[in-house]
């Protein structure tokens, strides 16, 4: 073999032996076989050779540009498989099979409360509906003796979608809904409306203290021939004696909903404060809890029930006042917060 080949093949050993960078590599590529290189250059040299010896020269030539090639290759994959290991133990190091410790979840106190009044009201014979958070205009107020431009809307900002539907203001919504998935029943074989519907409600207004721009109501109907205000009352005792398990003062006030007439406001003396007056009571004492009252002939009408033939009460429960009054939470927004340290502190037998 020609000298000059091979002291090129022992120098590039020894480079590639040296070499540890990718950078470093790709230079001696270039001055090896480069346009330049070393081994490019030797082509130069078969000028001044015999027919015979530049075959056989030129051959050898070939052969050390195949094996520099080939050898130079595996070099790269060899320093590029040490610069992904360099970099992977640089990098923090994760145990994925050690358990984060995030404690155990608990309830909401909203899911809490709700569960318990789901659990008063059907040991009492009412069912338990579930109803959609978006409903139509006609859901929420039109079926509800609340026409376009009624003033009684103005208590009741809402979210609206593009497609004119909104977000439920009230669960009242699903009150046109109930007495017509249940008229039926009523009329054909006298099996009395009783059912709860509790609910997320939204409303655009200020927050404060007892006041949240999304809350939960939990709705209540019954329709049955001679229903009157004393089986609202009873019921709406009955309701606050189990969640509380205590004696709770209550008063019931006149008020004006155009769904119900008569209408009342159930009022609970704040718990927060004992009736001294607080912010999470504006002040006052008292806590609107639960407005109620004798469903309006024109909302059993479009439910299609014969209002002199039945008549019947609902009442929309304040579920998250409620929770608040239960579980001794001063201000309305922690229970939304996602703060898990004040939300963890509540337990099924609280
Ligand atoms: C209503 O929503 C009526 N649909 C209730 C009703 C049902 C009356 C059936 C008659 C018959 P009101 O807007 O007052 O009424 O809300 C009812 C209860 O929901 C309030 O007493 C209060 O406890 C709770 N509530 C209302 N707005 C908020 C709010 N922004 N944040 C938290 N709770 C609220």
């Amino acid at each position: 073999m020609d000298e000059k080949i091979i002291s090129l093949k022992k120098e590039l050993e020894n480079k590639l032996g040296e070499v540890s960078s990718l950078v470093d590599l790709e230079s001696i590529r270039v001055s090896f076989l480069g346009k330049k290189g070393s081994i490019t250059g030797l082509m130069k040299n078969m000028k001044d050779l015999s027919n015979e010896a530049k075959k056989e020269f030129g051959k050898q030539v070939n052969e050390l540009k195949v094996s520099a090639a080939k050898v130079i290759e595996e070099k790269t994959a060899e320093l590029k498989e040490l610069e992904i290991q360099k970099e992977i133990s640089s990098m923090p190091q994760f145990d994925i099979t050690t358990p984060v410790d995030l404690g155990r979840g608990s309830y909401h106190p909203i899911t809490l409360v709700q569960r318990q009044c789901e659990e008063i009201f059907r040991s009492m014979g009412f069912t338990v509906e579930d109803y959609p958070e978006v409903v139509t205009d006609y859901e929420c107020f039109e079926s509800l003796n609340i026409p376009k431009h009624h003033p009684a809307r103005d208590m009741q900002d809402t979210y609206y979608l593009e497609n004119g539907q909104l977000l439920k203001s009230q669960t009242s919504a699903a009150q046109n809904a109930i007495l017509k998935k249940y008229g039926k029943n009523l009329i054909e074989n006298d099996v009395p409306i009783k059912a709860i519907f509790p609910g997320r409600c939204f409303r655009n207004e200020a927050t404060d203290a007892c006041h949240e721009n999304t809350f939960f109501q939990m709705e209540g109907v019954m329709v049955d021939k001679d229903i009157s205000i004393s089986n609202l009352i009873y019921f709406m005792k009955t309701m606050l004696s189990e969640v509380f398990k205590k004696d709770i003062k209550v008063r019931l006030r006149p008020g004006f909903f155009p769904f119900v007439e008569p209408g009342f406001e159930l009022d609970i003396s704040c718990l927060i404060c004992g009736g001294e007056g607080c912010a999470s009571c504006k002040h006052s004492g008292w806590l609107e809890l639960c407005p109620c009252g004798m469903i309006h002939p024109e909302v059993l009408k479009e439910g299609g029930i014969d209002p002199e033939k039945y008549t019947g009460f609902a009442f929309g429960l304040g579920l998250t006042r409620l929770a608040m009054m239960k579980y001794g939470v001063k201000d309305i927004r922690d229970l939304n917060s996602g703060n898990l340290k004040s939300l963890s502190q509540f337990t099924d037998d609280k």
